[in-house]
C-alpha cells in the first residue's frame, strides 16, 4: 500500500525540540464520551470591582494597582522566581542533581478594560503590548539569562482571571525547551550556514499548504511537527534574534497579523478560544546568537468544539505526543476561517 499521510499513522520530528510527535489521523472520527467542557457564555463588564487586575483595585498582596490607562507591569506577588542569589549547592550524588536559579516574575495587564480580550483590541492598542513586551525583554536580559513572556488564555489553559493580562518569568538558568531550542538552532546554523528557522519559513511560505496567514514581514503556519490540533507557529521573514529587535513597522504588522489569528482562532469554534502562547528570542548569552530566530508558539487544547479538548495524557505521558487530525487538515480549517470575529457578525 502506497503511504498517505490524510490516512496512515506516521512520526514527524521536530528539528526545533528534537521530539518527535505521533500522527494519527484516522483516529479523528472517533465517538466521544468523556470530559465535555462548559464554554464560557458570561457577558463581562468593563471594570470590574472584585478584579484584582483592574485599575485602582486591591490586589492580594495588599497592594493597591494604579489608575492605568494604557499597559501595566508589576512584579507577581506569587513569584515562582525569587531575585536574591543563593551560594551553589556542592555536587553530590550525580543522580540528584540540583542547582539554584534567581529571577523574577511579573504580570502584565494588557488593557485597563477588563472585558477585552488581545483580539478585541485596537491594533495600536496590540502595538503597546507589543512594545511592552519588547521594553520587558530588553530591560529583564540585562540581568538574566531567559525572559519568558507568555500568556495563558482562558480559564481551561489555567487562566486565574479574565482581565486581558500575561506574565513574564526571567531567570538565571536557560530552562528546558529554549535550551533544546538553542542547541538545534546552533548545529543547523552549523552545518547549513543558514538558520533553521529562516530556512523553514521559505519552505513554508513557497509550499504554502500549512500557511494560515501572512504580511510582508510575519508567517504564521501550522507547523509540520505540531503537537496541539490547532498549534501555530509565528515566524519573521527576515533574521530577527529578539522582540526588541523587532523594527517598527514590523510591530504594527505583528499587531494585524496577531489580531488576525486569535479572531481566526474564535471563530474556528465560535467560542473564546483557549491557548497558551510565548515567545522565544535568543537567549542572553555571551556567545553569537546568530543561529536564533525570534519566534512565537501559540498552544490550544480544543480540538473538535468548544466543548472538546485534546488531553496529552496516557501515551503522551508515557511515550511521545500524539495528534489526531493532520497539520495540514488544521491549517485548511483555520485558512478557510473569516478575518472578522463571530460577535462582531452576530451583533451586525
Ligand atoms: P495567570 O492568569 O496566567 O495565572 O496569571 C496571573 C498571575 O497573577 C498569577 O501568576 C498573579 C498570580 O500569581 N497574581 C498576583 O500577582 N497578584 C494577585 O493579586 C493575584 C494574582
Ligand atoms: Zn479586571
Amino acid at each position: 500500500m502506497k503511504f498517505n499521510a490524510e490516512h496512515h499513522p506516521h512520526r514527524r520530528f521536530n528539528p526545533l525540540t528534537g521530539d518527535w510527535v505521533l500522527v494519527s489521523p484516522h483516529r479523528a472520527r472517533r465517538p466521544w464520551q468523556g470530559q465535555v467542557e462548559k464554554a464560557p457564555t458570561e457577558t463581562r463588564p468593563a471594570y470590574d470591582p472584585g478584579c484584582y487586575l483592574c485599575p485602582g483595585n486591591e490586589r492580594a498582596g495588599g497592594i493597591s494597582n494604579p489608575d492605568y490607562s494604557e499597559t501595566f507591569v508589576f512584579t507577581n506577588d506569587f513569584q515562582a522566581l525569587l531575585p536574591e542569589q543563593v551560594e551553589a549547592v556542592q555536587p553530590g550524588n550525580p543522580l540528584l542533581q540540583l542547582e539554584p536559579v534567581h529571577g523574577t516574575c511579573r504580570v502584565i495587564c494588557f488593557s485597563p478594560r477588563h472585558n477585552l480580550t488581545l483580539q478585541e483590541m485596537d491594533p495600536p492598542d496590540i502595538r503597546t503590548v507589543i512594545d511592552l513586551w519588547a521594553d520587558q525583554t530588553r530591560e529583564l536580559g540585562r540581568e538574566y539569562t531567559w525572559v519568558q513572556v507568555f500568556q495563558n488564555q482562558g480559564a481551561m489553559m489555567g487562566a486565574s482571571n479574565p482581565h486581558p493580562h500575561g506574565q513574564i518569568w526571567a531567570g538565571s538558568a536557560l530552562p528546558d525547551v529554549p535550551s533544546r531550542e538553542e542547541t538545534n538552532q546552533r548545529a543547523y546554523f552549523q552545518k547549513e550556514g543558514t538558520s533553521l528557522l529562516i530556512a523553514y519559513a521559505d519552505l513554508e511560505a513557497e509550499c504554502g499548504e500549512r500557511v494560515v496567514l501572512q504580511n510582508e514581514d510575519w508567517l504564521v503556519v501550522v507547523p509540520f511537527w505540531a503537537v496541539w490540533p490547532f498549534e501555530t507557529l509565528l515566524l519573521p521573514r527576515r533574521p530577527i534574534q529578539r522582540l526588541p529587535d523587532v523594527r517598527d513597522s514590523e510591530r504594527s504588522s505583528l499587531a494585524a497579523i496577531l489580531k488576525r489569528l486569535l479572531i481566526r482562532y474564535d471563530n474556528l469554534f465560535e467560542t473564546p478560544f483557549p491557548y497558551s502562547m510565548g515567545w522565544h528570542g535568543a537567549p542572553f548569552l555571551q556567545q553569537n546568537q546568530d543561529h536564533w530566530q525570534l519566534h512565537a508558539h501559540f498552544f490550544p487544547p480544543l480540538l473538535r468544539s468548544a466543548s472538546v479538548r485534546k488531553f496529552l495524557v496516557g501515551y503522551e505521558m508515557l511515550a511521545e505526543a500524539q495528534r489526531d487530525l493532520t497539520p495540514e487538515q488544521a491549517a485548511r480549517r483555520l485558512q478557510d476561517l473569516p478575518d472578522t470575529h463571530y460577535r462582531q457578525v452576530e451583533n451586525g
